[in-house]
C-alpha cells in the first residue's frame, strides 16, 4: 500500500495498493502487442490519437493542477502552468509524426536512403519534482515515432500522472499503448530496467539511481536517456543589467523550493558588482511568499516529504554563516526558508553537491577565465545562464560553458521546441524538440543497387 502525504498539510490524500513486479511484466508483455498496433495506423491516426491526448489533459487542467499542488506542494499557478505544458507537448508531437525524415546519401552504383524505424517498448521512469510535465516530455516522442509506453511515476507524487493514464485509457488509442505502473524503483524499475522486451529507458532522477539504471539496462543493450542531476551556474557580469538578474535570481534557484534538477544554484557575481548583487538577491528572495500552495499568490511551497527537508538541512552548518531570506507558516508542512550562503569555501559540499532544496551559493570571480573555471568546476552540466551586455562575451562564455543548456540574459531552461539534456554526469540524451526522436526511433539504412 502506497500512502501520498500533501506537503503542505501532512495530511494523507490518497492510499493506494502499489504494483509488484509481476505486474510491471505483465504491463510490458500487453505493451508490445499494443506498440505493434500503433506502428501500423496511418500517420494521421497517430497524429489524431496525440492531439486527442492534448485535447483531454487540456480538458482537465484544473483537476490535474490540483492533485500537483497537493501531491507536490507546488504553488497551484506553477502547476496549471506546467499542466498546460502538458498538453502543448502532446500538441508539439501531434504536429511531429509525419516529419521523422530520412536522408538520402550519395554513394557508388545505386541509391541510399535512412528510415527511422520505432525502438519498440519504451519505459518512463519518472521523477516526484515535475511529475507529469517531464513523464510527458518523454510520453509524447516516443508515441510520435511510433512506440508504446509504461509509465512508472515516483512513489512520492504519482498522483496527477495515475489520473492521466486513466484519462488516456478512456480515448480511442489501442489498448494499453501508454499503461502506468505504481510502485517502488527497486522492484518496478527494476523490471521496466531489465525487462528483454522494454527496447528503451527514459530515466530522470538521481545521478546514482541513474548509474543502477544503466548498470541494469546493459544486460539487454536497451537504448537509454538519462536526465540527471545538475549544479548549474547562473554567471553574472559587471555589464549586465544587474536590475534585471536580481530580480530573476530567486525563482530561478528558488522555484519549485530549489527541488528543480535546472535550478541555478551556484551564483557567480564579478567582484566589482557582488556586494550590490548580495543585497538586492536577499531582498528580492525576501519578497517571495511562501506558504498554502493552493494560494494562486504563493510563489514557494514546502518540501517534498520530511525525509527529503532532514537531507536538504544537513547542509546547512553553523560555519556556513548562512542568510534566512523569508519567513515560513507556523504548525505542520515540511516548511524550509530560503537560505543564501555567500562566499563559501569552493570545495565545501554546500558548494559541489546537487542539495534539491532551498540553498544557494554565491561566489565572486575576477575575470572571464575565472568566470569559465568556476562555472565548470562541477560533474554536473545541465543548464546555466549568463548575464552580459557584451554580445562576444555571451557567445565566448556560451561556447566555454559545459552544460546542455545555456541561456544569456534569461534563467529559462526548457522550450517544447528545443533539445534539453545534461553534459558529464547530468546524463546524455536529449529531450524535447526534434532531437528527442533520435532517442525513440533506430536509425536504418536500406541500399538499392541500380547500376545493374
Ligand atoms: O530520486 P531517484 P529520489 C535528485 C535530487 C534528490 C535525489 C534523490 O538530488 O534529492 O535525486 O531523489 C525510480 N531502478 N533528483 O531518491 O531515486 C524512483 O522510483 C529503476 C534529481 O527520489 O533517482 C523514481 O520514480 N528506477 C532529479 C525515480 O527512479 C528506480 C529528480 C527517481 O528516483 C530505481 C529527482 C531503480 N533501482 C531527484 N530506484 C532531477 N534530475 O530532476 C529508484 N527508481
Amino acid at each position: 500500500m502506497n500512502t501520498v502525504i500533501n506537503p503542505a498539510t501532512e495530511q494523507v490524500i490518497a492510499e493506494y495498493e502499489v504494483a509488484d513486479a509481476a505486474a510491471a511484466e505483465a504491463a510490458v508483455e500487453r505493451s508490445v502487442k499494443a506498440q505493434r498496433e500503433w506502428a501500423r495506423l496511418p500517420l494521421s491516426v497517430r497524429r489524431d490519437g496525440l492531439r486527442a491526448i492534448a485535447g483531454i489533459v487540456e480538458a482537465h487542467v484544473d483537476e490535474l493542477a490540483q492533485l500537483e499542488a497537493t501531491d507536490v506542494g507546488k504553488p497551484i499557478s506553477d502547476a496549471r502552468g506546467e499542466i498546460g505544458g502538458v498538453a502543448e507537448c502532446f500538441h508539439y508531437y501531434a504536429g511531429v509524426v509525419d516529419k521523422i525524415l530520412g536522408d538520402t546519401i550519395p554513394v557508388e552504383g545505386g541509391v541510399d536512403m535512412t528510415f527511422r524505424e520505432p525502438v519498440g517498448v519504451v519505459a518512463v521512469i519518472a521523477p516526484w519534482n515535475f511529475p507529469l510535465p517531464i513523464a510527458s516530455w518523454n510520453i509524447a516522442p516516443a508515441l510520435a515515432a511510433g512506440n508504446s509506453v509504461v509509465v512508472k511515476p515516483a512513489e512520492l507524487t504519482p498522483l496527477s500522472t495515475r489520473r492521466f493514464g486513466e484519462l488516456v485509457a478512456g480515448l480511442d488509442l489501442p489498448a494499453d499503448l501508454v499503461q502506468v505502473v505504481s510502485g517502488p524503483g527497486r522492484t518496478v524499475g527494476k523490471v521496466l530496467t531489465s525487462h528483454p522486451s522494454v527496447a528503451k529507458v527514459s530515466f530522470t532522477g538521481s545521478t546514482a539511481t541513474g548509474q543502477d539504471v544503466m548498470r541494469s539496462a546493459a544486460d539487454t543493450m536497451k537504448r537509454i536517456t538519462l536526465e540527471l542531476g545538475g549544479k548549474s551556474a547562473n554567471v553574472i557580469f559587471a555589464d549586465a543589467d544587474l536590475s534585471r538578474a536580481i530580480a530573476e535570481a530567486p525563482m530561478s534557484v528558488f522555484g519549485n523550493t530549489g527541488q528543480d534538477c535546472c535550478a541555478r544554484s551556484r551564483i557567480l557575481v564579478q567582484r566589482s558588482v557582488f556586494d550590490d548583487f548580495v543585497a538586492g538577491f536577499v531582498e528580492a528572495t525576501r519578497a517571495l511568499s511562501i506558504g498554502d500552495p493552493l494560494d494562486e499568490s504563493t510563489k514557494l511551497g514546502p518540501l517534498v516529504s520530511q525525509a527529503h527537508r532532514e537531507k536538504v538541512t544537513s547542509f546547512l552548518r553553523d560555519d556556513l554563516g548562512t542568510t534566512v531570506a523569508g519567513q515560513v507558516p507556523d504548525g505542520p508542512g515540511f516548511w524550509m526558508a530560503p537560505r543564501i550562503v555567500v562566499q563559501p569555501d569552493p570545495s565545501s559540499q554546500v558548494v559541489r553537491d546537487e542539495i534539491f532544496g532551498p540553498i544557494a551559493v554565491v561566489l565572486p570571480f575576477d575575470d572571464e577565465q575565472d568566470a569559465v573555471r568556476l562555472a565548470n568546476d562541477t560533474i554536473y552540466g545541465l543548464s546555466g545562464s549568463v548575464w552580459t551586455s557584451d554580445v562576444g562575451r555571451a557567445l565566448r562564455m556560451a561556447r566555454a560553458l559545459e552544460c546542455g543548456t545555456l541561456s544569456v540574459n534569461s534563467n529559462s531552461s526548457v522550450r517544447i521546441q528545443t533539445p534539453f539534456g545534461g553534459f558529464k554526469q547530468s546524463g546524455f540524451g536529449r529531450e524535447l524538440g526534434m532531437a528527442a526522436i533520435d532517442g525513440y526511433t533506430e536509425l536504418k539504412n536500406v541500399y538499392i543497387k541500380t547500376d545493374l
